[in-house]
């Protein structure tokens, strides 16, 4: 195992447990609202987003338990923008991480009352950390605009719309596409760290957001067509299918893997102007650029 496997799982660790307190306490009448939040909660993600939050907070000294409870809200959107992205009207994918998707297990009434649970409990998290102070307010203030109406759900708008239209494609269309659907919860991570840091790097920790968001709906978009549904978890080669507007249709599958190299690259460039160390952080770049699922 490297020294990053140990990292990620010592990460991962933490998140978990903290997440099985959370869960262990989710109870409904009735019991199927809490089993679909439940079963799409556990039903085991890479948590990359909870994982970029510990190790951007371990870099700028924020203890631990400060961002927990801001990445099991993050964690929790996440979950929920899956559940409502599984559902026939919107991406209509029966199967994600490797198992039945929420809707298919649950119906698609539940699954999207899972998803609307998922997305309101994660606010009430957030609620509770505001009354500690100004910067848990703004902290969760910010995850609100990247989760929200101008951010990760008015990419999932232009997705959609992308995919409906027919005319020419453009570089700027999808990189709008990237910054809202996808980058929006990942630069979450990386700022709210450096907000209950006080804005320490606020600057280079946005610009590594967003870049790393970018790089990661890159190689989304490269795995669709280069990995079987089988390592995915998820049904392959959809985007064609569904004229997706993918860094792979705009620039074709060699080219689109040269940029993702120069994204990374850049990604590298970024941490190069922060003290302390980020040798989790580059070799998390290197993780996304080679990422298999
Ligand atoms: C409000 C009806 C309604 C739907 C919301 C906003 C939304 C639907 C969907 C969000 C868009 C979306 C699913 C973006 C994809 C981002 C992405 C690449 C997700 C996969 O993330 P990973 O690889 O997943 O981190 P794991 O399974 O590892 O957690």
């Amino acid at each position: 195992m490297t020294d990053f496997d140990v990292r990620y799982r010592e990460y991962l660790t933490q998140f978990e447990a903290y997440l099985e307190e959370y869960v262990d306490k989710l109870q409904t009448k009735p019991a199927v609202l809490g089993e679909s939040m439940r079963y799409s909660l556990q039903s085991g993600g890479k948590r990359i987003r909870p994982v970029l939050m510990l190790a951007c907070a371990e870099v700028l000294g924020v203890p631990a338990e400060e961002v927990l409870p801001f990445a099991l809200a993050l964690e929790m959107i996440h979950t929920y923008s899956l559940v409502h992205d599984d559902l026939p009207a919107m991406d209509n994918d029966d199967f994600r991480r490797g198992k039945p998707s929420n809707h298919k297990q649950f119906g698609e009434a539940n699954a999207i009352l899972a998803g609307d649970a998922l997305l309101n409990e994660a606010y009430a998290i957030c609620f509770a950390q505001c009354m500690k102070g100004e910067k848990y307010a703004l902290a969760s203030s910010f995850l609100n605009e990247c989760a929200g109406m101008h951010g990760m759900i008015v990419g999932q708008s232009a997705d959609l719309y992308f995919s409906e239209s027919d005319g020419d494609v453009s570089a700027e269309d999808l990189f709008y596409i990237y910054e809202h659907k996808t980058g929006k919860l990942l630069l979450a991570p990386v700022a709210i760290a450096s907000i209950l840091a006080g804005n320490k790097y606020y600057l280079p920790f946005e610009s590594f957001g967003k870049l790393l968001g970018r790089l990661f709906q890159m190689t989304d978009d490269i795995l669709d067509v280069t990995a079987s549904s089988e390592t995915l978890g998820k049904t392959a080669g959809k985007d064609e299918k569904e004229n997706k507007l993918t860094c792979v249709k705009v620039y074709g599958l060699e080219s689109a893997m040269v940029r993702a190299d120069m994204c990374a690259r850049d990604c590298y460039g970024v941490l190069e102007g922060i003290d302390g160390d980020v040798s989790f952080l580059h070799d998390l770049v290197d993780y996304v650029l080679h990422r298999a699922n």
